[in-house]
């Protein structure tokens, strides 16, 4: 693998309107990032990817951008913006914006000007079509729920097409004009001295044309958008010419989102000289969700499940490229309540967790808050619910037969919102968050989850993420943390998630994720234990005795 300059960073993901507020209106800022850098630092991270922090109506917290080139005032400035790179710049930290240009937001410009005049060339920016027969052109099923298909403004006889909401009107990439906005937009942020971008639910700019209906998959009669991407060609040449214009020129660093790329795709997408420098693996992400909705999806994995996920992943990429690992991101749970069953939620099976994940080959990304163990919220009621996801699939839940009880469970489970309440830094007012009224409420449980008294604590999971950042970058370790191969250890053994990392050095990562304790067979001489997650460690000549929930890296002879 050819080296680049962020193979060996770890990133960070800052959600910013949850993050830290300054001045006291409740919503996160600027400033705030800019604050907490010395943290961030510290804890050793480098890559921060924001969440968006454009101008935006905020249906879809700033995934609804309506300038691209500027900041909203509720985040800052582009002042404020300049500081955080160049401070970041200072310690060394890169900044990466979102890219959402799959769609805009309908108060941008060129809606407004394609609602006055849809023949003209903002029309074009778009998919508008005329209404035949009052039927829509296509049966599909937005990702917010309801069909894709909207009426224009002050045009009875047109609809405009919206993958997610109808105040994210897609753009037409298909019209080379389009493109070229969208690049500009990327070249003016990127001499602006960022360090690259997170983009968007890119794999939607790929329509399947013309529209057509797909068999209905549940009872409204419509069909998920996902149907229609399996069907998608030639994607390809939009993120290839992207690239080229783009990102290739600034040796930007990319991470896609990119859901469902076919096996033979992923050279194109994250190789050497791919479309992106890396793209996230979702694999666990999607396991056990329901096509039928959230209410019938599965609110945790077993270590099995979670095992056999990162497994598949990391026999899939191999040497291809750099993958992106997480456990949480902002549109999912919390990662210790979906990957940790409840009766295995303690302090010891987080940092297994973390130490499994951190660990495999690939880029590691920590969401704000996830060092600390953040957890999800037990909603009790709708109006604490903000999200427009969540939403809908209340809705959905309870169209299909479930409880108001029931449906809320599932949106506790799994509501974007638990990863957006505001980061628990104290056990002071709104969690040391805000000093005024948090636009989302704050986890109650802030006493006993919070950065200041982990901070502290030696044996916090804070601290464990420490020793995690340090083994990677530890001199010794890095070239094998970050170029050497994975294989899986002892892959049959239940419970127990082993991987080796062999390159400069042989790492062994054995993690038990059971109340019992469990023997290993050794593949050969133990030469030390680099981290622990527990005082003790027994090791005979050929085998080590996992005590519960034991996380231990060892290096080894081979
Ligand atoms: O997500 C794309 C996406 O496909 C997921 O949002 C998923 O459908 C959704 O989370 C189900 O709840 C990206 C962003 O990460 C997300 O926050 C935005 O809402 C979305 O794009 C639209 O920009
Ligand atoms: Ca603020």
């Amino acid at each position: 693998m050819k080296k680049k300059w962020w193979h060996e960073k770890i990133g960070y993901q800052i959600y910013p309107k949850s993050f830290l507020d300054t001045n006291g209106d409740g919503v996160g800022d600027l400033t705030g990032v800019i604050e907490k850098l010395p943290y961030l630092e510290q804890l050793g991270v480098d890559i921060l990817w924001l969440s968006p922090v454009y101008p935006s109506p905020m249906v879809d917290n700033g995934y609804d951008i309506s300038d691209y080139e500027n900041i909203d005032p509720r985040f800052g400035t582009l002042e404020d913006m300049d500081r955080l790179i160049a401070e970041a710049k200072k310690r060394e930290m890169y900044i990466l914006m979102d890219l959402v240009v799959n769609h805009c937001s309908d108060e941008h410009e060129w809606f407004q000007q394609a609602i006055k005049d849809p023949d003209g060339k903002y029309g074009n920016f778009f998919y508008i079509r005329d209404k035949k027969d009052d039927k829509a052109p296509c049966n599909w099923r937005s990702y917010f729920g309801g069909p894709v298909w909207e009426e224009l403004p002050g045009h009875p006889d047109k609809q405009y097409l919206h993958v997610f909401h109808k105040k994210q009107p897609d753009l037409n990439w298909e019209n080379p004009e389009v493109r070229e906005e969208v690049y500009k937009n990327i070249r003016w942020w990127m001499e602006k001295g960022l360090g690259g971008f997170r983009i968007d639910a890119i794999i939607n700019i790929k329509k399947k044309l013309p529209f057509s209906d797909y068999p209905a998959d549940r009872a409204d009669g419509l069909c998920s958008v996902g149907r229609m991407l399996e069907e998608a060609e030639g994607i390809g040449e939009f993120l290839g010419e992207m690239a080229e214009k783009c990102f290739h020129p600034y040796d930007a660093f990319t991470v896609g989102e990119v859901f469902n790329e076919k096996e033979d795709e992923i050279k194109d997408f994250i190789g050497e000289n791919g479309y992106f420098s890396s793209m996230f693996d979702f694999e666990e992400t999607c396991y056990g969700k329901s096509e039928d909705g959230w209410y019938a999806s599965k609110p945790y994995l077993t270590p099995e499940e979670y095992k056999k996920c990162i497994f598949h992943t990391q026999k899939k990429i191999g040497d291809t490229g750099m993958i992106s690992n997480i456990i949480e991101n902002h549109d999912e749970p919390r990662g210790v309540c979906h990957y940790i069953s409840p009766e295995d939620r303690c302090p010891d099976s987080r940092k297994l967790l973390a130490g499994v994940y951190f660990l495999l080959k690939g880029i590691p990304f920590i969401y704000q808050g996830q060092e600390i163990g953040m957890e999800n919220m037990e909603f009790t009621s709708m109006d604490q619910i903000d999200d427009i996801s969540t939403i809908d699939e209340y809705q959905v839940a309870l169209r299909a037969g479930c409880s108001e009880k029931e449906a809320l469970d599932a949106a506790s489970a799994f509501s974007r919102d638990n990863a957006r309440t505001p980061v628990q830094w104290s056990a002071e007012k709104n969690a040391g968050f805000s000093e005024g009224e948090p636009w989302l409420g704050v986890n109650p449980n802030y006493k006993e989850i919070n950065v200041k008294s982990q901070l502290t604590d030696s044996d916090s999971l804070l601290s464990f993420y420490k020793k995690l950042t340090a083994l990677r970058k530890a001199p010794e370790y890095k070239e094998t943390l970050v170029y050497g191969t994975f294989a899986p250890y002892q892959e049959e053994q239940k419970n127990l998630i082993a991987y080796t990392r062999n390159g400069e050095k042989n790492l062994l990562i054995l993690g038990n994720m059971q109340a019992q304790s469990q023997k290993v067979s050794l593949p050969g001489e133990v030469k030390e234990v680099l981290l622990n997650n527990q005082k003790a460690v027994e090791i005979t000549e050929k085998e080590i005795i996992l005590k519960p929930y034991q996380f231990i890296v060892l290096e080894t002879a081979v």
